[in-house]
């Protein structure tokens, strides 16, 4: 496992400049001597604020999405390059809210991870099954599967990659893996990238899907959980700062 956990906000299509600088300012502030890295994905159009906000402080930026392209004629895409003039560090790549209702494919992903890499751009890769294959028995197909997608991106070492369990049956539903199922699964994705690239070690797997305040110490215990992705609960400062300090 990597030596520091990692805790990202997610921030989903939320916030406005007013909250958003509220919610910075403290978490920056409450932050500390956290024991973690910590970051949050926010909105494009607030990639300029935040980055601005963060200054002088451990918080890393992120975005939560990257164009597969890397310039040209692709109205509304935004590019690595773009994000990496804004202190960029991360982007969330291949989140089920995009697989879902934009159509993103295993193929797609991958690209974007690509793209992500040949930028300066941290992917974070998410993978996680739905309430209907878990129950068929297909979980372990199906994450690695989405895994292997993104495995043998030609001219990176995979060690660049984040990697996000995210079952869907737990997103923004309160309804959380335990962490027995949680920790089962990141256990084969670290098998799988140790038999595939050797550097399983060094790749952060999080745990995202209902992360709470009332649930991170005992995920966050698991042997083979890096840290959280984190929706809901980081848009209140008080119940991020608590995940933050649960690791
Ligand atoms: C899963 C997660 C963050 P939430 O989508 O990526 O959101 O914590 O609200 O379930």
């Amino acid at each position: 496992m990597p030596q520091n956990k990692l805790i990202a906000g997610n921030w989903k299509m939320n916030g406005n400049l007013a909250a958003n600088e509220a919610l910075v300012r403290a978490v920056a502030a409450g932050m500390g001597e956290a024991r973690c890295e910590v970051a949050v994905c926010v909105p494009a159009p607030y990639l300029a604020q935040v980055n601005a906000l963060r200054a002088g402080t451990r918080l890393e930026l992120g975005a939560q999405d990257v164009s597969q392209h890397a310039q040209g004629a692709y109205t509304g895409e935004v590019c690595a390059a773009m994000l990496r003039e804004f202190g960029v560090r991360y982007a969330i790549v291949g989140h089920s809210e995009r697989r879902q209702y934009h159509g993103e494919t295993d193929a797609l992903v991958a690209e974007k991870v690509k793209a992500a890499l040949a930028g300066g751009v941290t992917p974070i890769v998410c993978v996680g099954e739905t309430l209907a294959e878990r129950e068929a028995g297909q979980t372990q197909d199906v994450v690695k599967r989405q895994l292997a997608a993104v495995i043998h991106v030609n001219g990176h070492c995979i060690s660049e990659i984040v990697v996000a369990y995210e079952p869907m049956w737990a997103i923004g539903t309160g309804r959380t893996a335990t962490p027995e199922q949680a920790q089962e699964v990141h256990a084969l994705l670290r098998a799988q990238l140790k038999a595939a690239t050797g550097h399983a070690e060094r790749v952060h797997i999080l745990y995202g899907g209902s992360m709470n305040a009332g649930n991170a110490a005992q995920l966050l215990a698991q042997p083979d959980i890096d840290g959280g992705l984190v929706g809901g609960a980081s848009l209140k400062a008080a119940d991020f700062l608590q995940i933050i300090a649960a690791v």
